[in-house]
């Protein structure tokens, strides 16, 4: 069958028809010479002679080549239906490493493994050259990767747009235990992974002025730019598994533009108009590593607006291919904000059609009522989102102006509502007056989103109760939730075949891979002798682990206890952190007879600090020096273990939670929405420490608590806890260990000073002190239930047989059903 429509010439076609009429083979031999052909004229090495490096990159190019023409397939299909589609806007994405997951999804893994060893190339050898794509901070960013991948894999048409950073986000160095930033340039070696798209381009207007205009009659608003930037496509196709679809990740660059700043040509400064051209790129260029506190700069400011401009510009162009008429516009179009960090395209789309397509307000503003849906990722108020109305006013003069309007409008609505109750209006109001008027992106959100989204039950309360209390007993319907999710195709399949392949031989299939509720058919076999001593051998599979852990020494006998995030006050490292100079302490005064009875650990800690954030950084320099101290004592041998793993991002992730057997999760209650990464480790069999807060209350009910160490103040102690200050009661362990840090017993002292005030009595907001007593009962109650090996392994198979509900195919498809409103739409195979 054809691969390709052609136009009118008959014999042209059949004559193109006739050179490709077949797919991409993939047996040994057509891989082979693909490979070797795209290392001579891809790579341009000989193929006599060429090193893993360029493997890879041949590899990955014949991948790649698999990849396209699926996703033109795809394409063909999607126009051919004429499906609603999603359009998933997110500044940020964290890919990590493309070759595996993608060859697992084409179902090539086997084949082209074959191939290589042909070759005399191992396939595991040349994934590692891969580098990471870390276009983004953390939770929220690897959420939207999982969420790609499940889009693709559930065949729903979507598309994602992001910006393409040149640089990621930053690269931790320790040096001498201090967290040092390095910029991440990671296109340096090539990207195979995506496609430049030099003809789809879109201007970007920046400031300028608005000017009213009379057309036909009616009087019309146009924006003059002072500014404009080209935005060029990339774009990255993400395939389904287990299906022909693939989706694409359309990631913007920021090119110079020919409209720009025509006048410096003319006034004949060459050379300074070509080097103003220039610094058009640096709007794509950087990725804000600060994790959740905006700050108004106006290089960020401009940079959102770049990648929604540009986004929105793509999407209407490609509705008005096929459409005549915008009232179709929401049967067609589905619009994602990934939190308010492209809130931006509201205003876009309100913009566009008002002043492009002369709508008229009203029908402009139902169009805008209809498409966008916004979730948030959020969970206190401090953290919202607000631009500067200066600040705005200048680079976005038109978008102020409409946001004003729609601001009026609410306003309006509201004193009708609820009437002149001026508190309450002020709070809902878009504009935050003050000494700097700012605009609530979060408000603009509510007020213009069909739907609100949360990303875990609790997190929903939290918005219903607090965050967004008057939003939500203005409009009740809006507020929903779905919990988060991640794909078990990179979490379990890529990062952990050997699990795989047990979870596949007990089920009896593969399907599980695609339909993750076949999970609990674990369970039948929780108590199965048989598949305890395979799982054993699993769980001590901890080789890669320990070649990354590196130079410290470990017993792999020890439990491997693992606590891998973003490093924040509210996420309680520093809790765990205390707990190990405990355990140290304890082991110290302990006689032989108790030692013995001492259950060995691998602590293990990762993460990275937002570069301005000085309390993260005293807390990663912490660690450092009590593992110093630890690791070096010769008294404690292999009983206790510290090692912090630098630079953590997706593919050390990767090697970490296979390997883990306890995860720890401290945030304290009712400061994580959801939490995913605890997701990870549930799917891989690991047992959780945890609160009960974000996704983990769900977990509890999914698991049982049984399954679980739960510990820790619940949200609703939370605030009764903060209101005792000074009175508040800690125990002297906790009294303890912080004076041992305070005299200085891991040194420093003058520097950890502020942190242990920090943690003082009185002063203690994240609770620290209140938690610690059950926080080491929970400890406990891990070392005596991983001394019972099958009760452990029995844990550990109900966690991996429990963790079902937490795939983002779950997640996907209750977006889909419930507030996207888009159909599956399978490309034939
Ligand atoms: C996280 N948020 C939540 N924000 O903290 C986490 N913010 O509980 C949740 O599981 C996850 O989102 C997915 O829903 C973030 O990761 C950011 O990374 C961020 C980045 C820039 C600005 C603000």
């Amino acid at each position: 069958k054809p691969r390709l429509e052609f136009g009118e010439e008959k014999i042209k076609a059949e004559r193109m028809f006739g050179l490709m009429d077949v797919f991409l083979k993939n047996d040994p031999l057509s891989l082979q010479k693909d490979i070797l052909d795209h290392v001579e004229f891809t790579v341009a090495k000989s193929r006599f002679n060429f090193d893993d490096f360029e493997a890879y990159h041949a590899l990955a190019h014949s991948v790649r080549d698999r990849l396209i023409e699926r996703w033109h397939d795809t394409q063909i299909h999607f126009n051919r239906k004429g499906p609603k589609r999603l359009y998933f806007l997110s500044l940020e994405f964290l890919m990590g490493r493309s070759l595996s997951n993608t060859v697992i999804n084409l179902g090539v893994r086997d084949q082209f493994a074959d191939a290589l060893s042909q070759l005399g190339f191992e396939f595991e050898v040349l994934a590692e050259q891969e580098g990471d794509a870390c276009l983004g901070n953390g939770g929220l960013a690897r959420l939207s990767a999982c969420q790609m991948d499940s889009l693709a894999t559930l065949d729903y048409p979507a598309i994602g747009y992001g910006l393409r950073y040149q640089y990621g986000l930053f690269r931790q160095v320790i040096l001498d235990g201090f967290q040092h930033e390095q910029p991440d340039y990671w296109l340096n070696f090539g990207n195979p992974w995506e496609i430049e798209r030099v003809h789809i381009t879109y201007p970007v207007k920046f400031y300028g002025t608005v000017t009213d205009e009379v057309l036909n009659k009616e009087k019309h608003k146009v924006w003059v730019p002072g500014e404009v930037v080209e935005a060029v496509a990339y774009d990255n196709p993400i395939p389904g598994y287990g299906t022909r679809n693939t989706i694409v990740l359309r990631l913007w660059a920021a090119k110079p533009s020919d409209q720009h700043n025509m006048e410096s040509y003319n006034t004949g400064d060459y050379v300074d108009a070509v080097v103003n051209r220039q610094r058009a790129e640096s709007i794509s260029s950087i990725l804000y590593p600060d994790d959740r506190s905006y700050q108004g700069k106006e290089l960020q400011l401009k940079q959102r607006y770049f990648f929604v401009s540009a986004s929105v510009q793509d999407i209407i162009r490609r509705f008005k291919d096929t459409h005549k008429n915008f009232n179709e516009f929401p049967e067609k179009v589905a619009l994602q904000l990934n939190d308010t960090h492209p809130s931006l395209a509201i205003a876009e789309v309100m913009r566009v059609l008002l002043d492009e397509e002369h709508l008229g307000w009203n029908r402009a503003w139902d169009i805008i009522c209809k498409i966008f849906s916004y979730t948030t990722h959020t969970v206190s108020s401090e953290a919202m989102e607000k631009i500067p109305v200066d600040l705005m006013g200048s680079l976005l003069p038109r978008h102020l102006q409409i946001i004003y309007d729609i601001n009026f409008n609410f306003m309006e609505k509201l004193k009708k509502m609820i009437g002149l109750d001026y508190d309450r209006l002020a709070r809902m109001s878009i504009v935050e007056e003050g000494a700097v008027k700012n605009i609530r992106m979060a408000n603009l959100s509510i007020i213009c989103c069909h739907t609100v989204n949360g990303v875990s039950r609790l997190h929903l309360e939290l918005l219903k109760t607090k965050v967004f209390r008057d939003f939500y007993e203005l409009w009740p319907h809006k507020f929903h939730y779905k919990t988060n999710g991640v794909t078990q195709r990179r979490w379990i399949v890529v990062s952990n075949p050997s699990l795989c392949a047990l979870i596949s031989k007990w089920l009896g299939t593969e399907a599980w891979i695609r339909d993750i509720d076949l999970l609990i058919g674990l369970r039948d076999h929780a108590t199965n002798a048989e598949l305890h001593q395979e799982w054993k051998m699993e769980l001590c599979n901890d080789l890669m682990l320990v070649c990354t852990i590196g130079n410290v020494q470990v017993s792999l006998n020890a439990m491997f206890d693992v606590h891998t995030k973003r490093i924040h006050e509210y996420k309680r490292q520093l809790l765990n952190i205390l707990g190990i100079i405990h355990r140290y302490d304890s082991i110290k005064n302990m006689n032989k007879n108790d030692r013995k009875k001492v259950v060995p650990r691998v602590c293990i800690i990762s993460g990275k600090a937002a570069p301005g954030y000085e309390i993260a950084k005293k807390i990663i320099k912490l660690c450092h020096v009590v593992a110093e101290k630890i690791n070096n004592d010769n008294d404690i041998g292999d009983l206790l273990k510290l090692v912090f793993i630098p630079d953590y991002n997706v593919s050390v992730a990767e090697l970490v939670i296979p390997g883990a057997d306890l995860s720890q999760h401290l945030s304290t209650a009712g400061h994580e929405a959801s939490g995913t990464s605890s997701m990870k480790f549930l799917m891989n069999g690991c047992l959780l420490l945890a609160t009960e807060d974000g996704s983990t209350i769900e977990m509890i009910e999914e698991v049982g608590r049984e399954n679980m160490f739960l510990f820790g103040a619940s949200v609703n102690d939370v605030p009764a806890l903060r209101e005792k200050g000074p009175a508040l009661k800690v125990p002297l362990q906790f009294l303890r260990v912080v004076r041992m840090i305070r005299d200085g017993h891991f040194g420093l002292k003058d520097y950890f000073k502020s942190l242990c005030d920090k943690i003082e009595t009185g002063n203690d907001y994240f609770l620290v002190g209140a938690d610690f007593a059950s926080y080491l009962e929970a400890q406990a109650a891990a070392d005596k239930a991983f001394v019972d090996e099958d009760r452990w392994t029995q844990m550990s198979i109900l966690c991996a047989a429990g963790s079902g509900k937490f795939s983002s195919d779950r997640t996907i498809q209750e977006y889909a059903e419930k507030t996207w409103g888009i159909q599956p739409c399978r490309c034939p195979s």
